[in-house]
């Protein structure tokens, strides 16, 4: 779905390490190994994970596309190690694995909720560990690490991206909407990185007695991009539109089931006249103001400078400690699944992927409007639509400069129109 950006990640979760390769950012963009290192260790973060991440330090070493701090325009490319790869070098090697270490780890019970049996039967794996290795959620550091990248580009334009925990369970699913203003205050060091932090003590508990109970949880994570141009996407056809680009992207992180820009649920069961977004204009601004922002900055499709707010809605981890009436492929017979370690609930971390995937969709659409082989075209780009945009307006009123009577349209008038009832 990216048009402009290409993303490509390779590596098991067990395996030696993660390889990720973009394409198409422009030459003398900026890098500043301090961002990427900083989203890797947030998507680490979070209270709920498992023993896993004590292991991993995540860290991406660029092997290709960058010089002395700045973009060539070629393929960036990045390597991260997998720690956990020494425990594992007997199992997962590409060559002369231990077939009787392999078989005590070959997996025969697939996870109600998980990629094993569907996985297993698309690829007509014998071991459905040869699903769950790719299918883990370890492949989202690549993409973090990536994101980091559209992350600053943006920011060369003045983009920022910030989320958090909206909802853990059932805890928080009656808040309003989150904007700019709450995200931005998310705690990264707090437990679980919880827009409301009045609910976070609660979050934990529940997170305590999941885990006693040998459960999962799932809930929201709310993504929120501050200062996006107008005019990115559109509404001309079906794959243009930023929305659907961007529920895609987010809908990919691991369990998300769901996705939601602005307040699309709670809009949907009331009136248009209290779920649209008033149109004001600022003359001293010279600037369109909406008192509010259900459209979550999207209209037609079309970024329309408000903020991007997006809800990804997570499912409860589906490796269960307590596992989930399955079948043994072995004998065709009922068996609870089997248990692969794993976290009792990733929420924290997938917020940080969410923005990752919203970054690297709204670094594409900036490429796909303004284009340029260079930062310095791109931002020159940039300057220059945002003068016409700021033009435009004068296109409209009358060509002697007089002030028409309001317009107003009323039910007869529209039945007048050509190709209206009454004709
Ligand atoms: C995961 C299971 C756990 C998580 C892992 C995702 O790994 P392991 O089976 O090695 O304990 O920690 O997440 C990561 C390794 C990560 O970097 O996010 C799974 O089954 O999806």
């Amino acid at each position: 779905m990216l048009k402009r950006l290409q993303l490509t990640t390779a590596g098991e979760s067990h395996g030696p390490g993660l390889t990720a390769i973009l394409t198409g950012l422009p030459a003398g963009l900026p890098v500043d190994r301090e961002v990427i290192a900083r989203d890797l260790a947030r998507r680490q973060h979070g209270y709920g994970r498992g023993r896993r991440m004590m292991i991993e330090r995540d860290e991406a070493r660029v092997v290709g596309g960058v010089r002395d701090g700045m973009t060539l325009g070629s393929p960036v490319a990045l390597w991260i190690r997998n720690l956990d790869w020494e425990s594992w070098e007997t199992i997962m090697a590409p060559w002369d694995a231990d077939p009787h270490m392999a078989a005590k780890r070959r997996i025969h019970s697939p996870r109600p909720g998980h990629a094993d049996l569907s996985g297993g039967m698309k690829y007509l794996r014998s071991d459905l560990r040869d699903v769950l290795e790719r299918a883990s959620a370890r492949e989202t550091t690549a993409r973090v690490a990536c994101g980091a990248f559209a992350r600053m580009l943006l920011s060369a334009l003045g983009v920022e991206l910030r989320s958090g925990v909206r909802s853990l369970g059932s805890i928080g699913a009656d808040r309003p909407v989150p904007a700019w203003e709450d995200v931005s205050q998310v705690d990264e060091a707090s437990p679980l990185r919880a827009i409301w932090r009045d609910l976070e003590d609660e979050m934990v508990a529940l997170v305590d007695r999941a885990k006693e109970e040998r459960d999962t949880l799932g809930g929201a994570v709310t993504v929120v991009a501050h200062n996006v141009p107008p005019g990115l996407g559109s509404h001309v056809t079906w794959s243009e539109k930023l929305d659907g680009r961007l529920a895609q992207a987010v809908m990919s992180v691991p369990a998300v089931k769901a996705v939601e820009i602005g307040a699309a649920l709670e809009t949907a069961g009331g009136f248009g006249s209290a779920a649209h977004d008033p149109i004001h204009w600022d003359p001293g601004a010279r600037a369109f103001r909406r008192p509010s922002n259900r459209a979550g900055g999207l209209e037609g499709g079309i970024t329309n400078g408000e903020d991007v707010v997006i809800t990804a809605y997570k499912k409860p981890i589906s490796t269960l400690a307590k596992g989930m009436p399955s079948i043994d492929l072995d004998t065709m017979t009922s068996r609870t699944s089997q248990y692969e370690r794993s976290d009792v609930t990733a929420l924290p971390a997938a917020g940080v992927i969410a923005e990752a995937m919203v970054a690297l969709v709204l670094a594409d659409a900036v490429l796909e409007k303004l284009g340029g082989d260079s930062m310095d075209e791109l931002l020159a780009h940039f300057e220059e639509t945002r003068r016409l945009q700021d033009e435009w307006p004068d296109r409209f009123g009358p060509a002697d400069g007089s002030q028409p009577e309001p317009a107003t349209l009323s039910q007869d008038d529209d039945e007048d129109e050509p190709g209206g009832d009454a004709a």
